[in-house]
């Protein structure tokens, strides 16, 4: 037989089938087939394995050619083999079977081929023991070692057909299109070197050196690359989906108590699909090991210095940071967090004894485990979020029912000694979501009644068009002539009169009318255009009357805060243009910079004058904090208009981020957003970088809105509370 009547063979159609169509042969089928007519099959690469049936007797013949990348790739045995036994029924079935041969080429090393002799041993048991035995005649086995035949697949086929003995003419039954991949990697890749050695063992010595060179060579441009780049997050792989161990928690879940007058808030996350969640949780893994390699326990990390920092002395970025790790479906940074709260958060612990500010403590701290327990239900968050309410609830006891600007939560009292006699607006017009969230968790009024003393206080006082100085008179409770501003000091006082409307199921009109009125006031005394370029920025108020062009970026909030009123009165458009703008703006506050990341502060120049740029910024606020400000806005404002652009903003200031403030052990705030080559690292990792700008990022990048904007508020640490029917 000639190669070219194997080939003309092969090349009739009509004799193929498929390696599932071969499990499947009926009589019928076979005894189509030429029966004195000795059929092979031979796979159509020479890549893949061979064999076939010879109706004359039927002989099974595995064989396949090699090649020195071909051998390691068992997996293709296995469909082989997996499948052999069941057409040897189907053989049974016909009684037809005569004799069974394996056919192979020696190659001198076998070792690694060990895996295959025990296949097929295990075939030749299977064979022998549906009675066959003795017509396995040319069985080879595993001890007589395995022929490979190291030549095309046409020699391959003759060498078979004289082995076999059979001189008649023949048919053709190739089997196409096997599924060779059921092979691991794994095993692929080990397979795959000692199949190479033992080729370089017969290159010739001069090769087998330039291999070795190029190998180092690509070694050391390697070694170079991590040393000089940055690794994108995206490629630092993550890990696998941990749904089962979900479901064990939500069964866990299901048997805690429910003390509560709510149904449940519980809430269950996957992991991430979209490759830039996928990043950004990559980018809380390496700041989340970082604290608890250095600082774990302690408020926050130093990351340059890597040292702890101690602030409440309560272990502030772990309280700050659990309700990220849990939306991420982080289960076992999770674990690590809540096990240290149930352990080790103590309001009595000698750490604590200091004063600390009102605020801060309950908005990172309350706010972190008030929104936790809303996420999971778990009891042990309720208890610590109450221990820490009844302590901070002492300090609304001013004459005002403002809260005091400090608390020593240890002792129970509030400094005795403040400073001065002002207290700052933001700070206590930003505590009433919590304290009322905690009433309504626990059922107990005493919270809710302070927030709502201390809002009715704010309420009172005579504004400039709904807007407020920066201070207020501890004991008056009236605003003194300061600065008005949508930054520091100011800002979180109007998010919150919004962001209470919702909570109370937009039932309390007053909390909307000082916000829309203040809005308004916004617009008559704040709202300005740049020029040459024309963007929209909030500026500032000295002593309640002076304009000045400067905004701070915490005022970057104004955007989310503008478009998520909007939302509830969709007819007033020009709050979600105002938004819109204002997000361009603040977008622009990071793209203009040499390093893509904000300054603290920017200015602007407001005069026709065209020789100036837009965005001026001094030297003196050249700072990045790692604040949020800016990607929750772009949060708020993709899900409202599903316009991937602020995705794409977003993306562009988390890829700026993972170049100039990641370091090694963690992210750090940095000195100089204008000099790339030296960002000045500032060696403070701010736990509202775990709280706020990872989550923001992370659901920004979420196609669905994971926290509808009816049902959930963020409180201004970006904690998701529960939006209330009243
Ligand atoms: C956060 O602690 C809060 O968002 C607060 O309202 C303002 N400052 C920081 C983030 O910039």
């Amino acid at each position: 037989m000639s190669e070219q009547s194997v080939l003309s063979c092969l090349r009739d159609q009509q004799s193929y089938f498929h390696l599932e169509d071969a499990v499947n042969l009926n009589s019928s089928k076979l005894n189509k087939m030429k029966h004195n007519v000795p059929v092979f099959g031979l796979a159509k690469t020479r890549h893949k394995p061979t064999w076939g049936l010879d109706p004359d007797g039927i002989i099974l013949i595995p064989c396949f050619t090699f090649s020195t990348f071909t051998a390691p790739k068992i997996g293709k045995w296995r469909t082989i083999f997996e499948t052999l036994p069941k057409i040897a029924d189907k053989i049974k079935w016909e009684n037809r079977v005569k004799k069974v041969m394996w056919r192979g080429a020696r190659t001198g090393d076998r070792w690694w081929l060990t895996g295959l002799e025990q296949r097929l041993t295990a075939i030749y048991n299977t064979i022998a023991a549906a009675g066959y035995k003795d017509r396995c005649d040319y069985f080879y086995p595993a001890n007589d070692g395995l022929q490979i035949i190291t030549y095309g697949w046409t020699s391959a086929a003759i060498q078979l057909l004289q082995t076999s003995r059979v001189g008649k003419d023949f048919g053709v039954v190739a089997f196409k299109d096997l599924n060779f991949h059921n092979s691991s990697n794994t095993e692929q890749i080990i397979l795959q070197i000692p199949t190479m050695i033992y080729f370089w063992r017969r290159l010739p010595r001069q090769q087998w050196s330039f291999i070795i060179g190029f190998l180092f060579l690509l070694l050391f441009i390697y070694v170079l690359y991590c040393k000089h780049s940055i690794k994108s997050a995206e490629d630092i792989p993550y890990e696998q989906d941990l749904s089962t161990i979900n479901q064990e928690k939500e069964i866990w879940r299901k048997k805690q108590p429910q003390t509560n007058q709510l149904s449940s808030t519980a809430k269950i996350f996957s992991i991430p699909t979209d490759k830039r969640q996928r990043a950004v949780r990559n980018a809380m893994r390496h700041a989340w090991k970082a604290y608890r390699t250095y600082a774990w326990g302690y408020d926050e990390l130093e990351p340059i210095t890597k040292t702890p920092s101690v602030w409440f002395g309560l272990g502030c970025t772990i309280i700050d940071a659990i309700d990220t790790l849990y939306i991420m479906n982080m289960t076992e940074e999770y674990n690590q967090a809540r096990e240290w709260i149930k352990t080790s958060f103590d309001v009595d612990s000698t750490s604590v004894d200091r004063f600390n500010s009102h605020f801060e403590i309950t908005i990172r701290l309350l706010g972190g485990l008030l929104s936790i327990y809303h996420l999971t239900m778990d009891e042990i968050f309720l208890k610590r979020a109450t221990q820490l309410g009844d302590r901070l609830l002492l300090n609304f006891n001013s004459s005002t029912g403002l809260p005091y600007t400090e608390i020593n939560l240890k002792q129970k009292c509030t400094n005795p000694s403040p400073s001065t006699s002002e207290l700052t607006t933001a700070e206590v017009g930003t505590v009433q979501l919590e304290m009322r969230d905690l009433s309504r968790i626990t059922g107990d009024k005493k919270y809710e009644n302070a927030a709502d003393r201390s809002v009715a206080t704010l309420h009172n006082q005579t504004k400039k068009d709904g807007l407020v100085s920066i201070t207020i008179n501890s004991l008056t409770g009236k605003f003194t002539d300061s600065t008005i501003t949508f930054g520091a000091r100011g800002d979180s006082y109007y998010e919150y009169l919004l962001k209470q409307w919702l909570q109370t199921g937009q039932k309390r009109p007053s909390f909307w009318d000082d916000w829309i009125e203040s809005m308004d006031g916004v617009r008559k005394h704040l709202w300005r255009r740049t020029y040459p370029k024309e963007y929209y920025f909030v500026g500032e108020l000295i002593n309640r009357s002076t304009f000045t062009p400067k905004m701070d970026h915490l005022a970057c909030f104004l955007a989310g805060n503008l478009a998520l009123g909007w939302n509830f009165h969709r007819s007033l458009t020009y709050l979600f243009d105002m938004a819109k703008n204002l997000t361009t703006t603040c977008y622009q506050m990071y793209v203009q910079q040499p390093t893509g990341l904000s300054p603290e502060i920017a200015f602007f120049n407001i005069e026709p004058n065209f020789n100036k740029s837009s965005i001026i910024i001094h030297d003196g606020d050249v700072h990045n904090l790692l604040r949020p400000e800016v990607v929750e806005s772009l949060y708020y404002i993709y899900h409202l208009t599903g316009d991937k652009i602020y995705q794409d903003r977003g993306w562009e200031i988390f890829q700026a981020f993972e170049k100039y403030s990641r370091v090694d052990s963690g992210y750090t705030t940095i000195g100089d957003v204008r000099n790339k080559d030296n960002v000045k690292p500032r060696n403070k990792m701010e736990s509202f970088f775990l709280a706020e700008t990872l989550k923001y990022l992370y659901l920004l990048f979420d196609t669905t809105n994971l926290f509808a904007f009816d049902q959930w508020i963020f409180n201004t640490e970006a904690h998701p509370l529960p939006i209330y029917s009243n």
